[in-house]
């Protein structure tokens, strides 16, 4: 089977063709209707953008270039990424192939370790990771190439040649602002050869003797990478991708959109959340006290951290993923056993608050299931991986996949500068009746 690379020049000119043909014949029909709400509460189910990587089904959850994210989910995180890109899954030569590519691209620059151990010992490490991204713009081959004038057709070669760039390098990183920051020793080289989760799992430097830990790696890689257009961290980097800045500046920003707590840093807060009942309880608490913490928190005006989603309307089939291989890996955890009960008092105590919500002319709470981030914490703090602050940091690997795969089409297809319109307070009230 042909590389990426060549796969990616077979199929664009198609692609191009197709989506011109249409815009030329449905270029003017509508797709979606604004209601004031939505204009205020933050676009929430307006179809403004085209996604071809993934979809989100409120009822079903991810669909990966049309296959439900559970029946790919034995895929390797690079499989994941030419299959985001492409649209197919790679034969063993097409993967060998990316892998070796990774092998060539995977030296960080000196200069990347100096910017992090100059960083304030306190920094966050999602400020860590998305400054080490960002410093390496200088190296932008799509930046450079611009510059020299290269033409619209051409973008996203070299979108794609920075993208394998990064993601090369992503993992060592990311292994590096753990080990820098929670202070554990040396870091660790790259390894030719091994596939892109297990290297990550291999240069974090945690004792994994099974090679589960490596197994985690590569199921979380590929279940974080992509969740269509419209969510924050991809949805910025589109933004910020579209005015042709380049993809280190754009993943940087996407980047930083993930690092809010209620998109990817929910993941850190969820476990946050889940520890503290068992601290207060002693251990993994019963039904009955979970109930009780869950309303204290709730009417505290807090967030039930891993629930909830602006989609979806069905327990996250990422968490049923992380559930499953929980229970078959550490099915006496009493971390993961907590989130396993959590899961069973949580979506009944949201539907009661809801109601409470409702009656008090609040908005519902429009999915009381769990989302992606409820149940991976509790799988990595059983791994030896407790500093949770940490964790966004995965879904960053993971998510640079989804962020580039989009970002490289965008160049494909030459995607216009985002530029909705926004309107006033004072225009509403004057003009909508
Ligand atoms: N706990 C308590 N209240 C919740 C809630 C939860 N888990 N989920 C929603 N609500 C509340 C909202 O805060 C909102 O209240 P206000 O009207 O008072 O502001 C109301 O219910 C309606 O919100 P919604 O329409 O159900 O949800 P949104 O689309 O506005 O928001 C969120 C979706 C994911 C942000 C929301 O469910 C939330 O804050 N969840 C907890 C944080 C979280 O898990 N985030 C991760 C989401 C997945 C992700 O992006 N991962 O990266």
């Amino acid at each position: 089977m042909a590389t990426l690379q060549e796969t990616l020049t077979t199929k664009i000119p198609g692609w191009r063709k197709e989506v011109g043909e249409v815009r030329k014949n449905l270029g003017d029909k509508v797709i979606s209707q604004v209601t004031v709400a939505q204009a205020y509460g933050g676009m929430r189910g307006v179809k403004g953008m085209i996604c071809d990587t993934s979809v989100v089904e409120p009822d079903k959850g991810l669909i990966v270039r049309g296959h439900p994210l559970l029946e790919i989910k034995h895929l390797w995180p690079e499989e994941v990424f030419f299959l985001l890109l492409t649209g197919d899954q790679p034969d063993e030569a097409a993967k060998k192939a990316l892998q070796q590519d990774f092998d060539k691209r995977a030296q960080v620059p000196e200069y990347v370790w100096d910017v992090l151990k100059a960083m304030p010992a306190d920094s966050h490490p999602m400020c860590m990771f998305d400054t080490a991204i960002l410093v390496m713009e200088k190296e932008s081959v799509f930046r450079q190439q611009y510059d020299k004038g290269m033409v619209k057709a051409d973008y996203w070669g070299p979108a794609l040649e920075d993208s394998l760039c990064m993601l090369a390098k992503m993992p060592a990183i990311a292994a590096a602002v753990y080990r820098i920051r929670y202070g554990k020793g040396k870091l660790i080289p790259w390894t030719p050869g091994l596939d892109w989760g297990a290297n990550f799992a291999k240069m974090l430097g945690l004792p994994d003797p099974t090679g589960t830990f490596a197994k985690l790696m590569r199921l979380y890689l590929n279940f974080h990478a992509d969740h269509e257009g419209g969510n924050v961290s991809a949805n910025t980097c589109h933004t910020v991708g579209s005015s042709l800045s380049d993809p280190y500046y754009s993943v940087s920003a996407g980047l930083n959109g993930l690092a809010g707590p209620l998109h990817g840093l929910a993941n850190q807060e969820c476990l946050g959340w889940v520890l503290e009942t068992m601290e207060k309880f002693g251990g993994t608490p019963s039904e009955e006290q979970l109930r009780e913490f869950a309303f204290e928190t709730l009417r505290g005006g807090k967030v039930i951290p891993g629930y909830g989603h602006a989609v979806l309307r069905v327990t996250d089939p990422r968490f049923a993923g992380f559930l499953e291989f929980g229970k078959e890996h550490l099915p006496k955890d009493p971390v993961f056993n907590t989130v396993a009960r959590v899961y069973d008092v949580i979506p009944k105590v949201l539907e009661e608050f809801s109601a409470e919500r409702v009656k008090a002319g609040k908005a519902p709470i429009a999915n009381c299931w769990p989302n992606v981030d409820a149940g991976s914490g509790a799988l990595l703090y059983h791994f030896g991986l407790t500093e949770f602050p940490y964790y966004t940091v995965l879904f960053s690997v993971s998510r640079a996949m989804g962020m580039l795969a989009q970002l490289i089409l965008n160049r494909a297809m030459g995607t216009a500068i985002t530029r909705p319109k926004s309107v006033s307070t004072a225009w509403v009230q004057a003009n909508v009746k």
